[in-house]
């Protein structure tokens, strides 16, 4: 028998079956759906394609699977940014809000239908004024406001594929995805609110577009009014051109399989990688899952996802999916801090919010700063909750679950990754019984298998997830690089897509994310994930957030050290800490040493960078920061880790 890929040391046992109320107006209660997916998943996906897209011409083939591409609905054809927009006026409903959107000064703008497909129209107009054509590339770069979906769908209205860049990102990164993608026109904005100052965009994308020959025009929105260098010829206001433009610009069919967009991951070593997505395969999935994932009644619920449009999550669940679902959404620019710590809540309460999406990382910062902060508001409008980004701790789910969805609210914590397009794993929440910290189950439609290290079958226990058959929003390679693609994603388990991640399977075969195995310790021979030592961490009512790596030990290969948040208002000493892992998933796992810390390195999109905390540890320079969120913090830890606490 092979080794063990991961060890499986927590137990979890506490069960949420969906309540009777839930399921009276639920979309799925029972197993239907499922059933249909694994008696043949090629017909299924078929199907959901036809209800809930529009084509302008019908497929000839479902899908061409030739290791490791995969082509969808070949020969059909339809336009994304037509089912997103006009099908939905045509039908009578353009009236309805498509977008609230609160800035983070207070102000806030109410977006229907009609007025999104109008500006869409006009921009469309206004982008092939400026040359951009069919099978072009446009960069976006703005910050969470109305035209940044404006600016999406007027390129998939005219079959230009858009390669969005977090506004976040420095200017040497928007240029070296500028450059890789060899984009035409650059979308920014003179600058954008975050922390209750303006951040300037135009001035970094001056420097950006210095080195990018590609770059012929820019489109500069106002939002900041901080001052800004307009180039003659080169730069124009958004404004000018939309008083320009025409509202009347037809959606051209597109193949299905016309790139709808590039979107660039930083991955772990070397240039980042430009995830490929289409277009009818994509667009069937992410409407497929924001509809009985977040289980939508588009016609009383108001839908919030808190990701920047800068990440996949913004593409496919809050520009996509939504969208093509014709749901009403909050979208919001700013820091959940700002103007305190309960702006959130006060979002949910103002537009009585019935379906939240955030990740892990924001519940254990919302943990940190105290249940008194929703307490302060009504959040009875909330009937679902969702989870994605990151394993999320069981402690951070019965918060969430408690302190959100005041115990009344399912939570659908969804796997997925910017390759996959759309989630994959997930509960269905009318259907699924709930266990905290389990993504649960594969969705019907998609082929999920845990294996050993030898592609052996896991029935239960830890191992690697693997994708076992094409999906639809799949990612059709990595931009310029097909050896690329075929070494980071189809090389490690032959004949099928690994994605990275570690987990592990119950009893029952619920799915348990374990992290990254990249991450994954090996202390005296036991394979530990670093997801379920932080999670036992943080089942300590002292602790918010932890995160843990492995450092290279003389006598067991290597030692667990930790990194701690504690709550507010909370202490506890690190021996205490000590004790509680070991006795909540065995002394095996009992940290070496515990530093408490106000804060961690993370990823602009919230993720712990345990990459950098390894070299804290291992007392090595620094590798690559770039993409930290706050380079801070690792100096910060570097300095209190010179003082490294003894071992009881
Ligand atoms: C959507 C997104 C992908 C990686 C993925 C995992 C981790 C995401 C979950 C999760 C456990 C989850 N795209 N991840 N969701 N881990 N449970 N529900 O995050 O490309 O930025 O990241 O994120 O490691 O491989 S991503």
């Amino acid at each position: 028998m092979a080794e063990k890929a991961i060890d499986d040391l927590m137990l979890e046992n506490r069960k949420f079956p969906p309540s009777a109320a839930f399921k009276k107006t639920s979309l799925v209660t029972g197993t239907e759906l499922y059933d249909e997916g694994n008696e043949d998943y090629q017909s299924f996906w078929a199907r959901q394609a036809s209800e809930l897209v529009t084509w302008d011409k019908d497929w000839d083939t479902v899908c061409e699977w030739n290791l490791p591409y995969a082509k969808w609905f070949l020969g059909g054809q339809l336009n994304v940014s037509y089912n997103c927009l006009d099908r939905h006026v045509l039908a009578g409903r353009g009236d309805k809000v498509a977008f609230y959107w609160e800035g983070e000064p207070g102000e806030s703008r109410v977006i229907t239908y009609q007025q999104l497909l109008d500006e869409v129209s006009k921009f469309a107009n206004s982008l092939k004024s400026l040359g951009v054509e069919k099978g072009d590339r446009v960069n976006i770069y703005l910050p969470m406001i109305p035209e940044a979906a404006v600016a999406m769908l007027a390129c998939a209205r005219i079959g230009a594929a858009h390669s969005v860049v977090f506004g976040g990102f420095s200017s040497q990164s928007l240029s070296d995805r500028i450059n890789d993608a060899e984009a035409k026109v650059l979308i920014t904005a003179d600058g954008g609110y975050r922390r209750g100052e303006v951040f300037p965009l135009k001035p970094q994308a001056d420097e950006a577009i210095a080195t990018t020959p590609s770059i012929e025009k820019v489109v500069v929105v106002r939002r900041g009014n901080n001052p800004v260098d307009m180039k003659a010829g080169r730069d124009h206001w958004y404004h000018d051109l939309i008083d320009a433009a025409s509202s009347d610009c037809p959606a051209e069919p597109m193949d299905s399989e016309q790139l709808l967009f590039l979107l660039y991951t930083s991955g772990t070593t070397g240039k980042p990688k430009g995830i490929m997505h289409t277009t009818g395969g994509y667009l069937t999935q992410v409407a497929f899952t924001h509809k009985y994932v977040f289980d939508l009644n588009p016609d009383k619920d108001i839908y919030w996802c808190t990701a920047d449009v800068g990440w996949v999550t913004g593409h496919s669940y809050i520009v996509y999916g939504p969208l093509a679902n014709g749901a009403t959404s909050v979208m919001y620019e700013g820091v959940p801090n700002y103007p305190a710590n309960d702006r959130f809540w006060s979002i949910i309460e103002k537009y009585k919010v019935s379906i939240f999406y955030t990740a892990p990382t924001a519940i254990r910062t919302f943990m940190k700063w105290g249940d008194q902060e929703p307490a302060k508001h009504d959040l009875s409008s909330l009937r679902l909750l969702g989870s994605v980004g990151e394993p999320i701790n069981p402690e951070a789910w019965m918060w969430y679950h408690e302190h959100i969805g005041r115990g009344n609210c399912p939570i659908v914590d969804t796997w997925w990754q910017t390759e996959t397009g759309g989630i994959m794993i997930s509960p269905l929440p009318g259907a699924t019984t709930l266990k905290p910290g389990s993504a649960t189950f594969a969705l019907p439609g998609i082929g999920m298998e845990v294996v050993d290290d030898e592609c052996h079958h896991v029935e239960k226990g830890g191992g690697y997830l693997t994708l076992t058959q094409p999906w639809p929003a799949m990612l059709r390679g990595i931009w310029k690089d097909p050896e690329r693609y075929q070494d980071a994603y189809w090389s490690r388990f032959e004949g099928r897509y690994f994605a990275g991640d570690g987990c592990k399977l119950d009893d029952d075969g619920y799915i348990w994310l374990l992290g990254r195995v990249d991450d994954v310790m090996n202390v005296s021979g036991h394979r530990i994930s670093t997801t379920e030592v932080e999670s036992a961490l943080v089942s300590h009512p002292a602790v918010a957030e932890a995160a843990v790596v492995g450092a290279n030990d003389a006598t067991t290969g290597q030692a667990i050290m930790a990194y701690v948040i504690l709550r507010t208002g909370f202490d506890v000493t690190e021996s205490d800490l000590r004790n509680h892992v070991a006795k909540e998933i065995g002394a095996i796992a009992k940290p070496k040493a515990i530093f408490f810390t106000p804060d961690l390195p993370k990823t602009r999109s919230g993720k712990i960078m345990r990459r950098l905390l390894r070299d804290v540890a291992e007392g090595r320079n620094l590798g690559d920061t770039t993409t930290l969120a706050d380079a801070n913090v690792v100096s910060e830890l570097q300095r209190r880790a010179a003082e490294t606490p003894s071992e009881d």
